[in-house]
């Protein structure tokens, strides 16, 4: 025998050896990719082959450690674990256009609208995925009851096993890097969990949601003693003891519309680009409304999801990542849950994914009656990400008519999303010098969502509907990214801009119409998104009990405190990230004073309390304390 033909034989002999390992390797691999395309017809393979490869080496290395007969059950009860995984993911994502998560499962009970109809989501064609299952099973059972044709050393079968493992673990290593580089929060914050599981594959997916998951379990895994448990409680009990009686109960009775609109920020406010007004429909209504002009938006990880999640519970958003997405399974005392004591009829509306951002889990947890996602609306146009805010506005105002009323709705726009690339959606607004530009796209962008606005407004008119509502309207977070900042700078003719004037940008828009523009004006205490909730509490005659913003209208003190330590009284600016203090009137640098540095521990104490609320879900066990 030739050395070549040695080498070929020992080859096969190899390759024989372990065709059952190959085998599984292959069939798993293969239904992740096939999953991958189902989830993103669009989407290429190359960029999730690496993360693929690597995840199903990790897991199929282990069975190299066995025995013939035991590695076969390995490897068959994986390949049908993870099939039926990719089956649950698939039909979630049919429904939820998003990927299951330990949470999600967590709140299954409260996700009616998939198990309802888990047959309709089904297609023959997902048998694809168990029929090797049954095809392999007497495959499977001739492996089991061979015995071990020679016993490989233990030394051998652990150097092949690290040697699957480590190549496995780096290569899924650098495609996780990449990710944290692209997007450093969307690890933590899991914001969009499809465009994560199409750059790293199911398995690591599902896998980073699970340490999240545990992570956050550990770190909280110490309760509460009842003295720091009383501590907070009485720190809420301060917060909102108010006397005043500024516009209290005005709105009782009435409809509550709260528009949340994306990427909506101040500036644009009364302000033109080449000679046209860019918002002109809100600058009106503003004239007829109650305007805050020093309101901030103060979102964090969650980004749009903390906007809502501040506006209606008014608690700090999540230390890292989205509150929407750790804590959808606590209890909150939100804004539609209050209402509903009073009888109201309460719906969310938004003509996205309903999986986005946890919408339909956390929905249910703020007591929202109805969530009207993109299976509520007939997406007949797109613009942006999503269904346009034209046709998502007109047909709400068909489903507000048909609500009971008096009814508290939550409509989120989508159109005037970032990049703002759809300028052929936008319409044709010209903003000359800009074109071209990502602001002048942006400007574009909420032209258009303004103008959409403006034809709600007015339908709200016609129909009667605002002579018995309070509509709120407020963008939800920046538009201009920190990187084409510069831009904005250039647009309102600024140069060596500090970062208490680039905080002086990170306001938003908040506007209060009452039926018959009663009680409009310009307000220009500083506050913001935490303030909204006890604002409209106070407006609605609802009880202030665990919210740690302000309403606005009976208070003489401006404060807004960011998630990151910033804050701001209307008179001074803390910047937490350079330690530096700032005279507003002045714009100049200001040395800390005992009474700064007290303010300063006593905000960082505040957004403790926040974070024990959410991480020992205390609002339960306030209430449960109030029952006994
Ligand atoms: C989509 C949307 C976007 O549902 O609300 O969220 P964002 O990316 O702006 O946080
Ligand atoms: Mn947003």
């Amino acid at each position: 025998m030739n050395i070549n033909k040695l080498k070929n034989s020992a080859l096969i002999n190899i390759c024989k050896e372990n065709a059952d390992i190959v085998m599984f390797f292959i069939l798993i691999f293969i239904k992740i990719m096939f999953y991958a395309k189902q989830i993103s017809p669009e989407y290429l393979y190359i960029g999730v082959t690496h993360p693929v490869f690597a995840s199903v080496l990790v897991l199929v290395s282990f069975s190299v450690l066995f025995r013939y007969n035991k590695r076969i059950k390995y490897l068959y009860i994986l390949d049908i674990v993870i099939s039926l995984m990719l089956m649950a993911d698939l039909m979630y994502y049919r429904y939820f256009k998003d990927v299951i998560t330990v949470a999600s499962l967590k709140n299954v009970k409260l996700l009616g609208g998939v198990s309802s109809s888990i047959g309709s989501l089904f297609s023959i064609k997902d048998l694809l995925y168990l029929a090797d299952i049954v095809i392999l099973i007497p495959f499977v059972k001739k492996y089991k009851n061979k015995e071990n044709i020679k016993k490989r050393p233990l030394l051998s079968k652990f150097a092949v096993f690290s040697i699957m493992f480590i190549a496995g673990v780096t290569i899924n290593a650098k495609s996780v890097y990449a990710v944290s580089k692209e997007q450093p929060t969307l690890l933590s914050s899991m914001s969009n969990r499809i465009y994560l599981t199409k750059l790293i594959g199911n398995l690591n997916f599902h896998a980073i949601d699970a340490y999240n998951y545990v992570s956050t379990k550990v770190k909280n895994s110490k309760s509460l003693s009842s003295q720091e448990q009383q501590e907070i409680k009485s720190f809420l009990e301060n917060n909102n003891n108010s006397s005043g009686t500024y516009l209290k109960g005005v709105g009782e009775g009435k409809n509550l519309i709260v528009i949340q609109v994306e990427a909506l920020q101040q500036f644009v406010i009364n302000k033109k680009v080449n000679g046209q007004e860019i918002t002109p429909n809100l600058n009106k209504w503003l004239n007829k409304s109650l305007y805050f002009d020093n309101y901030f938006y103060q979102v964090a990880g969650g980004n749009t999801s903390d906007a809502e999640f501040m506006s209606n519970n008014s608690l700090y958003p999540a230390q890292s990542g989205a509150a929407y997405y750790s804590y959808s399974g606590n209890q909150y005392d939100s804004l539609a849950k209050e209402l509903k004591d009073k009888n109201y009829y309460t719906a969310a509306l938004h003509g996205y994914n309903e999986g986005f951002w946890n919408r339909n889990v956390m929905y249910k947890s703020e007591k929202f009656d109805d969530f009207y996602g993109e299976h509520s609306f007939n997406v007949n146009e797109t613009v942006g990400l999503g269904l346009s805010d034209k046709s998502f506005l007109e047909q709400s105002v068909d489903k507000l008519k048909s609500f009971q009323q008096p009814y508290y709705s939550f409509l989120i726009t989508l159109s005037s999303h970032f990049p703002y690339d759809d300028v052929e959606g936008y319409g044709n607004f010209n903003v000359g010098e800009y074109e071209n530009t990502l602001l002048g796209n942006y400007l574009k962008g909420i032209h258009y969502t303004d103008e959409q606005l403006g034809m709600f407004l007015d339908k709200l008119d016609k129909e009667g509907i605002t002579q018995n509502s309070v509509i709120v309207l407020y963008g939800d977070h920046f538009g201009i990214p920190r990187d084409n900042v510069e831009e904005l700078y250039k647009f309102e003719n600024m140069s060596n801009v500090n970062d208490l004037q680039w905080f002086q940008y990170q306001k938003v828009p908040l506007i209060i119409h009452f039926p018959e523009d009663a009680n409009k004006g310009v307000n220009h205490t500083y506050s913001g998104q935490m303030d909204l909730y006890p604002t409209l509490a106070n407006l609605f005659n609802l009880p202030k009990q665990y919210m740690f913003g302000k309403d606005i209208l009976n208070s003489d003190n401006g404060k807004v405190l960011f998630r990151n330590g910033s804050f701001t009284d209307g008179n001074i600016f803390y910047v937490s990230w350079t330690n530096t203090y700032y005279d507003i009137k002045s714009g100049k640098q200001i040395e800390e004073t005992d009474e700064l540095a007290r303010m300063k521990e006593k905000y960082n104490k505040e957004l403790q309390y926040s974070d024990d609320i959410l991480n020992h879900n205390l609002i339960k066990v306030f209430e449960a304390n109030n029952k006994k």
